[in-house]
Formats: C-alpha cells, structure tokens, sequence
C-alpha cells in the first residue's frame, strides 16, 4: 500500500487514513506531495486523472482518492482490524458522525485551519461556536450509544477517531473550548505513539502556508 499526502503540520485529510494505518499496524509506502510548493500533486492527479488533493491511497493498481474512501476501503481490506465498531447501533451512529466531520463542520474547518505546531488561542466566531456546541453534543451522544468503556468514541479506536483526530489539534492550537468528555478522548488521542510521531514528522518539515500560519494575526 501507499498513501500520498501532504504537509504534516497542516494537513487534516492527510492524517485521517494515515493515522488509522498506524494504529491498526498496516504496513505502507508514504510521498508527501506539498501543494503549495511546486507541481507535485499537479503532476500526479494529472497522470492518475483523479483530482488534485491528497490523501491518495495507491493499492493493487487502484487509486482511492479521498479520505473517508480510504477508510471505508481498509476497512473491507482488513476487517480483522475492525475499523467499525461491531454493534450495529454503534457502527452506524460512527458512520454518520464520520460523514458528518466529511461534509460538514465547515466554519470550524474554514476558520481554523489545522496546524499542529502553532498555539494561537482565537474567540470563536458565532459559526465556529455552533460547530463547538455540535461537537459537544456528539461527544455525548456517543458515550450514550457506545455502552462500554474505553477511551476513543466507540470505546475502542475507530475510524470515527481518525475523522474526527484533526479536531483536537484544532482545539488545543487555537484554544477552543468543547466539552470535558471531548478533553479526556482528545488527551488520550494525542497520548497515542502515532499521533506523536506525525506531529515530530510535521516538525521536521521546512515547509510553510503563510496563509495558515498567520490566521488571527
Ligand atoms: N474531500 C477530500 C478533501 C481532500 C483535501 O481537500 N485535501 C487537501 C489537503 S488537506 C488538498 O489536497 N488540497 C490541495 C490544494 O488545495 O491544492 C478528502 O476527504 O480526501
């Protein structure tokens, strides 16, 4: 397998499948392809004729072009690493919240760009604050469907953790407040060995968005 994606330090798509691979062990070949320096992804999406963003999932000659494709795919490819939670309420209440975090949360995701090497505490705007409160209700809503313990939000790490990882970045850099539920699973999500080595990754890279890096200045 090999993932294509993009800088560490900012890219939220790019950490989903990334992350639920390292957890769940699957070996795989990595390129980051930075958008905003040279052609790379261009030139890539050109000759696979996808679409120019990342992540990009290369397995067997096919090529998965998007984040939550990706996820749905591994899930098929390995289902002894039970990516969904078993019990059919809960498998589907994570397939909405990992739908809605795909197509939704849109002032959260346009306002606060992730970037995990930057501490920039920001008020949030009305918009982002409605997103928050979502946010919050969700984090309960799923400790009420899930009925067992752990720490992730359907007990064990499941795809609805990826989808949802860019977010506690999100909350810790531009100190945004949610819910303690969302701060004990955003401490042991950022606790994880592979969340700690993508944010290592991120700061070894030169790169830099000045778009990104000065939001709220
Ligand atoms: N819906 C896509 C969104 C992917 C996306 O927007 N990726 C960003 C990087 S985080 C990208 O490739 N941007 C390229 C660009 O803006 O030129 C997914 O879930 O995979």
């Amino acid at each position: 397998m090999h993932l294509y994606i993009t800088y560490k330090r900012y890219s939220s798509w790019s950490l989903r499948p990334w992350l639920a691979m390292r957890v769940a062990g699957i070996p795989f070949q990595e390129t980051i392809l930075p958008f905003a320096h040279g052609d790379s992804l261009r030139q890539f999406a050109e000759q696979h004729r996808i679409p120019a963003t990342v992540p990009v999932l290369e397995h067997r000659g096919r090529m998965i072009w998007d984040s939550l494709a990706i996820l749905e795919y591994l899930a098929e490819a390995y289902p002894e690493k039970q990516f969904w939670p078993q019990d059919p309420s809960l498998k589907a209440f994570a397939r909405c919240a990992s739908a809605e975090m795909h197509s939704g949360f849109v002032a959260l995701r346009s306002e606060h760009p992730m970037n995990c090497h930057r501490i920039h505490p920001m008020t949030p705007s009305p918009a982002v604050q409605a997103d928050l409160n979502r946010l919050a209700v969700l984090w309960q809503q799923f400790a009420s469907v899930r009925h067992t313990d752990g720490e992730f939000l359907c007990g064990e790490f499941s795809i609805a953790d990826a989808m949802f990882a860019p977010v506690a970045w999100r909350a810790i850099g531009y100190g945004l407040t949610i819910s303690d539920e969302f701060d004990r699973w955003s401490k042991a999500l950022i606790a994880l060995p592979a969340m700690q080595e993508w944010v290592e990754d991120g700061k070894a890279e030169s790169w830099r968005v000045e778009a990104t890096e000065s939001i709220g200045m």
